[in-house]
Protein backbone atom coordinates (compact mmCIF):
# COMPACT_ATOMS: atom_id res chain seq x y z
CA UNK A 1 0.00 0.00 0.00
CA UNK A 2 1.56 3.60 -0.71
CA UNK A 3 2.59 4.10 2.66
CA UNK A 4 1.31 7.26 4.89
CA UNK A 5 4.46 7.77 6.55
CA UNK A 6 5.80 11.13 5.70
CA UNK A 7 9.69 10.18 4.80
CA UNK A 8 10.81 13.51 5.09
CA UNK A 9 14.38 14.54 2.52
CA UNK A 10 17.02 13.37 4.23
CA UNK A 11 20.10 15.77 4.23
CA UNK A 12 20.21 18.17 1.80
CA UNK A 13 21.74 16.45 -1.24
CA UNK A 14 23.86 17.79 -4.36
CA UNK A 15 21.79 17.17 -7.53
CA UNK A 16 22.95 18.55 -11.25
CA UNK A 17 20.29 20.41 -12.79
CA UNK A 18 19.68 18.64 -16.22
CA UNK A 19 18.67 22.03 -17.72
CA UNK A 20 21.50 24.31 -16.28
CA UNK A 21 23.86 21.63 -15.45
CA UNK A 22 24.69 23.69 -12.08
CA UNK A 23 24.69 22.05 -9.14
CA UNK A 24 21.84 22.66 -6.77
CA UNK A 25 20.81 21.70 -3.62
CA UNK A 26 17.98 19.61 -2.33
CA UNK A 27 16.81 22.86 0.88
CA UNK A 28 17.21 25.08 -2.49
CA UNK A 29 14.44 23.12 -4.30
CA UNK A 30 12.64 22.45 -1.23
CA UNK A 31 12.56 26.34 -0.26
CA UNK A 32 11.27 26.70 -4.07
CA UNK A 33 8.24 24.31 -3.50
CA UNK A 34 7.51 25.38 -0.11
CA UNK A 35 7.29 29.16 -1.32
CA UNK A 36 5.23 27.85 -4.29
CA UNK A 37 2.87 26.41 -2.07
CA UNK A 38 2.51 29.54 0.45
CA UNK A 39 1.94 31.59 -2.48
CA UNK A 40 -1.14 28.74 -3.35
CA UNK A 41 0.26 28.31 -6.79
CA UNK A 42 0.03 25.11 -8.90
CA UNK A 43 2.77 22.39 -8.56
CA UNK A 44 2.98 20.85 -11.91
CA UNK A 45 4.88 17.30 -12.84
CA UNK A 46 7.95 19.01 -14.34
CA UNK A 47 8.72 20.72 -10.80
CA UNK A 48 10.71 19.29 -7.95
CA UNK A 49 8.04 18.05 -5.16
CA UNK A 50 9.24 16.32 -1.47
CA UNK A 51 9.05 12.09 -2.15
CA UNK A 52 6.28 12.51 0.69
CA UNK A 53 4.26 15.26 -1.45
CA UNK A 54 4.17 12.74 -4.32
CA UNK A 55 3.39 9.36 -2.55
CA UNK A 56 0.72 11.04 -0.71
CA UNK A 57 -1.25 12.35 -4.04
CA UNK A 58 -0.41 8.69 -5.98
CA UNK A 59 -2.01 7.55 -2.59
CA UNK A 60 -4.88 9.72 -3.17
CA UNK A 61 -5.66 10.18 -7.09
CA UNK A 62 -5.04 6.28 -7.17
CA UNK A 63 -7.49 5.26 -4.58
CA UNK A 64 -10.09 8.21 -6.26
CA UNK A 65 -9.76 6.35 -9.59
CA UNK A 66 -10.16 3.09 -8.39
CA UNK A 67 -13.53 4.43 -6.56
CA UNK A 68 -14.69 5.71 -10.01
CA UNK A 69 -14.05 2.07 -11.36
CA UNK A 70 -15.28 0.08 -8.76
CA UNK A 71 -17.96 2.35 -8.46
CA UNK A 72 -19.39 1.85 -11.45
CA UNK A 73 -20.61 -1.64 -10.46
CA UNK A 74 -23.67 -0.54 -7.54
CA UNK A 75 -25.15 1.28 -10.87
CA UNK A 76 -24.49 -0.90 -13.18
CA UNK A 77 -25.92 -3.32 -11.65
CA UNK A 78 -29.19 -1.97 -12.74
CA UNK A 79 -28.98 -0.55 -16.01
CA UNK A 80 -30.41 -4.03 -17.67
CA UNK A 81 -33.12 -3.34 -15.08
CA UNK A 82 -33.89 0.06 -15.08
CA UNK A 83 -38.10 0.96 -15.40
CA UNK A 84 -37.99 2.73 -18.28
CA UNK A 85 -35.60 3.58 -21.64
CA UNK A 86 -34.74 7.06 -20.59
CA UNK A 87 -33.78 5.90 -17.04
CA UNK A 88 -31.87 3.00 -18.94
CA UNK A 89 -30.44 5.60 -21.11
CA UNK A 90 -29.77 8.23 -18.46
CA UNK A 91 -28.15 5.57 -16.36
CA UNK A 92 -26.11 4.09 -19.09
CA UNK A 93 -24.17 7.80 -19.29
CA UNK A 94 -24.07 8.31 -15.72
CA UNK A 95 -21.88 4.76 -15.19
CA UNK A 96 -20.44 5.31 -18.39
CA UNK A 97 -19.09 9.33 -16.75
CA UNK A 98 -18.35 7.05 -14.04
CA UNK A 99 -15.49 5.11 -16.14
CA UNK A 100 -14.27 8.54 -18.12
CA UNK A 101 -13.59 10.01 -14.47
CA UNK A 102 -11.46 6.81 -13.38
CA UNK A 103 -9.18 7.34 -16.57
CA UNK A 104 -8.85 10.98 -15.87
CA UNK A 105 -7.68 10.01 -12.71
CA UNK A 106 -5.21 7.52 -13.86
CA UNK A 107 -4.13 10.26 -16.40
CA UNK A 108 -3.10 12.27 -13.56
CA UNK A 109 -1.56 10.31 -11.48
CA UNK A 110 0.63 8.42 -14.26
CA UNK A 111 2.04 12.47 -14.31
CA UNK A 112 3.66 11.36 -11.24
CA UNK A 113 5.90 8.68 -12.30
CA UNK A 114 3.67 5.58 -11.64
CA UNK A 115 2.51 3.39 -14.16
CA UNK A 116 -1.03 2.55 -15.11
CA UNK A 117 -0.50 -1.40 -14.79
CA UNK A 118 1.56 -1.12 -10.86
CA UNK A 119 -1.69 1.13 -9.71
CA UNK A 120 -4.34 -1.56 -11.12
CA UNK A 121 -2.64 -4.30 -9.63
CA UNK A 122 -2.23 -2.72 -6.41
CA UNK A 123 -6.40 -2.70 -6.24
CA UNK A 124 -6.55 -6.36 -7.88
CA UNK A 125 -4.20 -7.69 -5.16
CA UNK A 126 -6.31 -5.61 -2.16
CA UNK A 127 -3.15 -3.44 -1.27
CA UNK A 128 -5.32 0.11 -2.54
CA UNK A 129 -8.42 1.03 -1.07
CA UNK A 130 -11.07 2.47 -2.76
CA UNK A 131 -14.20 4.37 -1.23
CA UNK A 132 -15.90 1.84 1.43
CA UNK A 133 -19.25 3.18 -0.17
CA UNK A 134 -19.06 0.45 -2.71
CA UNK A 135 -19.29 -2.10 -0.60
CA UNK A 136 -22.91 -1.85 0.18
CA UNK A 137 -25.37 -3.47 -2.26
CA UNK A 138 -27.90 -1.86 -4.33
CA UNK A 139 -31.31 -3.95 -3.64
CA UNK A 140 -33.85 -1.92 -5.28
CA UNK A 141 -34.26 0.82 -8.08
CA UNK A 142 -34.31 3.31 -5.50
CA UNK A 143 -31.10 2.89 -4.73
CA UNK A 144 -29.63 4.28 -7.86
CA UNK A 145 -31.66 7.35 -7.18
CA UNK A 146 -30.43 7.71 -3.69
CA UNK A 147 -26.63 6.64 -5.16
CA UNK A 148 -27.10 9.63 -7.24
CA UNK A 149 -28.59 12.02 -5.13
CA UNK A 150 -26.99 11.10 -1.89
CA UNK A 151 -23.46 9.48 -2.57
CA UNK A 152 -23.24 11.83 -6.09
CA UNK A 153 -23.82 15.03 -3.63
CA UNK A 154 -21.57 13.74 -0.95
CA UNK A 155 -18.49 12.74 -3.68
CA UNK A 156 -19.51 16.63 -4.89
CA UNK A 157 -19.33 18.38 -1.53
CA UNK A 158 -15.37 16.59 -1.21
CA UNK A 159 -14.13 17.08 -4.91
CA UNK A 160 -15.24 20.69 -5.50
CA UNK A 161 -12.42 21.74 -3.18
CA UNK A 162 -10.34 19.56 -4.80
CA UNK A 163 -10.82 21.73 -7.95
CA UNK A 164 -8.28 23.79 -6.03
CA UNK A 165 -5.72 21.46 -4.95
CA UNK A 166 -2.17 22.79 -5.25
CA UNK A 167 -1.39 19.65 -7.79
CA UNK A 168 -2.36 20.82 -11.12
CA UNK A 169 -3.32 17.93 -12.95
CA UNK A 170 -5.36 16.63 -10.34
CA UNK A 171 -6.99 20.09 -10.10
CA UNK A 172 -7.73 20.48 -13.56
CA UNK A 173 -9.21 16.46 -13.61
CA UNK A 174 -11.61 17.49 -10.43
CA UNK A 175 -12.95 20.72 -12.47
CA UNK A 176 -14.55 18.62 -15.02
CA UNK A 177 -15.41 16.00 -13.07
CA UNK A 178 -17.24 17.91 -11.00
CA UNK A 179 -19.54 18.96 -13.75
CA UNK A 180 -20.27 15.94 -14.41
CA UNK A 181 -20.84 15.19 -10.96
CA UNK A 182 -23.39 18.30 -10.62
CA UNK A 183 -25.42 15.97 -13.49
CA UNK A 184 -25.20 12.45 -11.60
CA UNK A 185 -26.29 14.28 -8.35
CA UNK A 186 -29.70 16.08 -10.06
CA UNK A 187 -30.65 12.62 -12.05
CA UNK A 188 -30.70 11.11 -8.63
CA UNK A 189 -32.95 13.26 -7.05
CA UNK A 190 -34.96 13.41 -10.60
CA UNK A 191 -35.94 9.98 -10.00
CA UNK A 192 -36.48 9.78 -5.94
CA UNK A 193 -38.41 12.56 -6.67
CA UNK A 194 -40.75 10.75 -9.74
CA UNK A 195 -40.55 7.87 -7.23
CA UNK A 196 -41.88 9.90 -4.08
CA UNK A 197 -45.27 11.07 -6.85
CA UNK A 198 -45.86 7.57 -7.26
CA UNK A 199 -47.14 4.74 -5.07
CA UNK A 200 -47.40 4.44 -1.54
CA UNK A 201 -45.26 1.27 -2.53
CA UNK A 202 -42.78 3.26 -4.59
CA UNK A 203 -42.48 5.91 -1.75
CA UNK A 204 -42.05 3.28 1.42
CA UNK A 205 -39.27 1.79 -1.22
CA UNK A 206 -37.25 5.43 -1.68
CA UNK A 207 -37.44 5.44 2.54
CA UNK A 208 -36.20 2.07 3.22
CA UNK A 209 -32.70 3.32 0.35
CA UNK A 210 -32.46 6.33 2.38
CA UNK A 211 -32.67 4.43 5.76
CA UNK A 212 -29.79 2.19 4.33
CA UNK A 213 -27.51 4.70 2.69
CA UNK A 214 -27.89 7.20 4.76
CA UNK A 215 -25.04 6.72 7.67
CA UNK A 216 -22.25 5.10 5.16
CA UNK A 217 -22.90 8.23 3.42
CA UNK A 218 -21.55 10.16 6.17
CA UNK A 219 -18.45 7.81 6.40
CA UNK A 220 -17.51 8.84 3.02
CA UNK A 221 -15.96 11.48 4.05
CA UNK A 222 -13.24 9.57 6.17
CA UNK A 223 -12.70 9.55 9.95
CA UNK A 224 -12.79 12.19 12.31
CA UNK A 225 -10.51 14.94 12.16
CA UNK A 226 -9.03 13.55 15.18
CA UNK A 227 -8.47 10.00 13.48
CA UNK A 228 -7.45 11.37 10.72
CA UNK A 229 -3.79 10.25 10.06
CA UNK A 230 -3.44 12.34 6.70
CA UNK A 231 -5.15 15.32 6.97
CA UNK A 232 -2.61 17.36 8.52
CA UNK A 233 0.15 17.45 6.24
CA UNK A 234 -1.99 17.16 3.68
CA UNK A 235 -3.99 20.38 4.36
CA UNK A 236 -0.23 22.10 4.93
CA UNK A 237 0.71 20.83 1.46
CA UNK A 238 -2.79 22.45 -0.11
CA UNK A 239 -4.39 18.80 -1.24
CA UNK A 240 -7.22 18.65 1.13
CA UNK A 241 -8.55 21.84 1.45
CA UNK A 242 -11.24 21.72 4.23
CA UNK A 243 -11.48 18.65 6.80
CA UNK A 244 -13.26 15.25 6.88
CA UNK A 245 -15.36 16.81 9.85
CA UNK A 246 -15.72 20.28 8.18
CA UNK A 247 -16.94 18.61 5.06
CA UNK A 248 -19.68 16.03 6.59
CA UNK A 249 -21.55 19.06 8.57
CA UNK A 250 -21.77 20.96 4.97
CA UNK A 251 -23.20 17.87 3.28
CA UNK A 252 -25.53 17.45 6.66
CA UNK A 253 -26.56 20.86 6.44
CA UNK A 254 -27.28 21.30 2.71
CA UNK A 255 -29.47 18.05 2.69
CA UNK A 256 -31.32 18.38 5.39
CA UNK A 257 -33.69 20.72 2.89
CA UNK A 258 -33.33 18.79 0.26
CA UNK A 259 -34.93 15.69 2.39
CA UNK A 260 -37.55 17.71 3.33
CA UNK A 261 -38.31 18.97 0.07
CA UNK A 262 -38.36 15.00 -1.71
CA UNK A 263 -40.61 14.04 1.52
CA UNK A 264 -38.28 11.66 3.12
CA UNK A 265 -37.22 11.12 6.65
CA UNK A 266 -33.84 11.23 7.16
CA UNK A 267 -33.16 8.63 9.42
CA UNK A 268 -31.15 10.13 12.50
CA UNK A 269 -33.09 10.77 15.88
CA UNK A 270 -30.60 12.75 16.73
CA UNK A 271 -30.31 14.98 13.72
CA UNK A 272 -31.29 18.52 15.02
CA UNK A 273 -31.05 22.08 14.32
CA UNK A 274 -28.80 23.54 16.85
CA UNK A 275 -29.02 27.30 17.10
CA UNK A 276 -26.10 28.05 18.74
CA UNK A 277 -23.71 26.23 16.50
CA UNK A 278 -25.17 27.41 12.84
CA UNK A 279 -25.09 23.70 12.02
CA UNK A 280 -27.26 20.30 12.44
CA UNK A 281 -26.59 18.23 15.28
CA UNK A 282 -26.07 14.30 14.26
CA UNK A 283 -25.61 11.15 15.99
CA UNK A 284 -22.08 9.54 16.60
CA UNK A 285 -21.53 7.53 13.18
CA UNK A 286 -20.41 3.40 13.61
CA UNK A 287 -16.55 3.76 13.27
CA UNK A 288 -16.06 0.17 13.51
CA UNK A 289 -18.10 -0.71 10.88
CA UNK A 290 -16.20 1.87 8.66
CA UNK A 291 -13.28 0.34 9.63
CA UNK A 292 -14.68 -3.58 9.05
CA UNK A 293 -15.36 -2.39 5.63
CA UNK A 294 -11.97 -1.26 4.78
CA UNK A 295 -10.52 -4.17 6.24
CA UNK A 296 -12.35 -5.89 3.56
CA UNK A 297 -15.18 -6.96 5.41
CA UNK A 298 -18.26 -5.00 4.05
CA UNK A 299 -21.54 -6.53 2.56
CA UNK A 300 -19.78 -6.47 -0.98
CA UNK A 301 -15.76 -6.13 -0.36
CA UNK A 302 -15.37 -9.83 -2.05
CA UNK A 303 -17.66 -9.33 -5.00
CA UNK A 304 -16.42 -6.02 -6.12
CA UNK A 305 -13.23 -7.02 -6.20
CA UNK A 306 -13.81 -10.47 -7.80
CA UNK A 307 -16.34 -8.54 -10.61
CA UNK A 308 -13.27 -5.95 -11.15
CA UNK A 309 -10.73 -8.93 -11.65
CA UNK A 310 -12.57 -10.50 -13.83
CA UNK A 311 -13.53 -7.65 -16.04
CA UNK A 312 -9.88 -6.58 -16.23
CA UNK A 313 -8.79 -9.92 -17.05
CA UNK A 314 -11.91 -10.27 -19.79
CA UNK A 315 -10.90 -7.18 -21.19
CA UNK A 316 -7.05 -8.46 -22.13
CA UNK A 317 -8.40 -8.63 -26.06
CA UNK A 318 -9.52 -5.10 -25.69
CA UNK A 319 -5.95 -4.22 -24.50
CA UNK A 320 -4.13 -5.40 -26.80
CA UNK A 321 -6.26 -4.69 -29.87
CA UNK A 322 -5.87 -0.92 -28.81
CA UNK A 323 -1.93 -1.37 -28.76
CA UNK A 324 -1.84 -3.17 -32.29
CA UNK A 325 -3.97 -0.26 -33.40
CA UNK A 326 -1.77 2.58 -32.02
CA UNK A 327 1.56 0.43 -33.37
CA UNK A 328 0.07 0.69 -36.85
CA UNK A 329 -1.06 3.88 -36.52
CA UNK A 330 2.72 4.93 -35.38
CA UNK A 331 3.92 3.02 -38.55
CA UNK A 332 5.82 -0.02 -36.54
CA UNK A 333 3.26 -2.91 -37.03
CA UNK A 334 4.91 -6.03 -37.81
CA UNK A 335 1.43 -7.23 -39.27
CA UNK A 336 1.21 -9.82 -36.15
CA UNK A 337 -2.53 -8.67 -35.97
CA UNK A 338 -3.80 -9.44 -39.21
CA UNK A 339 -2.25 -12.57 -39.41
CA UNK A 340 -4.25 -13.71 -36.09
N1 LIG B 1 -13.30 4.85 2.03
O1 LIG B 1 -6.31 10.22 6.98
P1 LIG B 1 -7.57 10.06 6.22
C1 LIG B 1 -17.66 8.83 -6.74
C2 LIG B 1 -8.89 5.93 4.32
S1 LIG B 1 -16.13 8.18 -6.26
C3 LIG B 1 -12.15 4.15 2.01
O2 LIG B 1 -8.67 11.01 6.54
P2 LIG B 1 -7.26 11.21 3.59
C4 LIG B 1 -18.60 7.99 -7.46
C5 LIG B 1 -7.81 6.83 3.78
O3 LIG B 1 -7.53 6.52 2.40
C6 LIG B 1 -15.44 9.46 -5.27
N2 LIG B 1 -11.03 4.58 2.65
O4 LIG B 1 -7.24 10.04 4.64
C7 LIG B 1 -18.16 6.97 -8.29
C8 LIG B 1 -6.67 6.51 4.72
O5 LIG B 1 -6.12 5.24 4.37
P3 LIG B 1 -4.67 5.10 3.68
C9 LIG B 1 -14.45 8.99 -4.27
C10 LIG B 1 -11.12 5.76 3.31
O6 LIG B 1 -6.76 10.65 2.33
C11 LIG B 1 -19.08 6.13 -8.91
C12 LIG B 1 -7.38 6.27 6.03
O7 LIG B 1 -8.72 5.95 5.73
N3 LIG B 1 -13.88 10.21 -3.73
O8 LIG B 1 -17.90 9.94 -6.48
O9 LIG B 1 -6.62 12.44 4.12
C13 LIG B 1 -20.47 6.34 -8.71
C14 LIG B 1 -7.34 7.49 6.95
O10 LIG B 1 -8.13 8.58 6.41
C15 LIG B 1 -12.27 6.52 3.32
C16 LIG B 1 -12.57 10.34 -3.45
O11 LIG B 1 -11.80 9.42 -3.57
C17 LIG B 1 -13.41 6.04 2.66
N4 LIG B 1 -14.59 6.68 2.65
O12 LIG B 1 -8.82 11.57 3.44
C18 LIG B 1 -20.89 7.36 -7.90
C19 LIG B 1 -12.12 11.73 -3.01
N5 LIG B 1 -12.04 7.64 4.05
O13 LIG B 1 -4.82 5.66 2.28
C20 LIG B 1 -19.98 8.21 -7.29
C21 LIG B 1 -10.63 11.89 -2.92
C22 LIG B 1 -10.77 7.56 4.47
O14 LIG B 1 -3.77 5.95 4.51
N6 LIG B 1 -10.11 11.50 -1.64
N7 LIG B 1 -10.23 6.43 4.03
O15 LIG B 1 -4.34 3.64 3.71
C23 LIG B 1 -10.17 12.27 -0.54
O16 LIG B 1 -10.71 13.35 -0.55
C24 LIG B 1 -9.50 11.77 0.71
O17 LIG B 1 -8.60 10.74 0.35
C25 LIG B 1 -10.51 11.23 1.76
C26 LIG B 1 -9.72 10.63 2.95
C27 LIG B 1 -11.36 12.38 2.29
C28 LIG B 1 -11.40 10.13 1.19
Amino acid sequence: MYTQSLDLAGPPQAEADPETDRVIHRDTRQAAFDARIAADAKIEPQDWMPDAYRKTLVRQISQHAHSEIIGMQPEGNWISRAPSLKRKAILLAKVQDEGGHGLYLYSAAETLNVSRDDLVEALHTGRAKYSSIFNYPTLTWADVGVIGWLVDGAAIMNQVPLCRCSYGPYARAMIRICKEESFHQRQGFDALRAMMGGTEAQRAMVQDAVDRWWFPVLMMFGPPDAASPNSTQTMAWGIKRISNDDLRQKFVDATVEQARVLGVTLPDPGLQWNEARGHYDFSPLDWDEFRRVLNGDGPCNRERLATRVRAHEEGEWVREAAMAHARRRNGDDSGECDAR
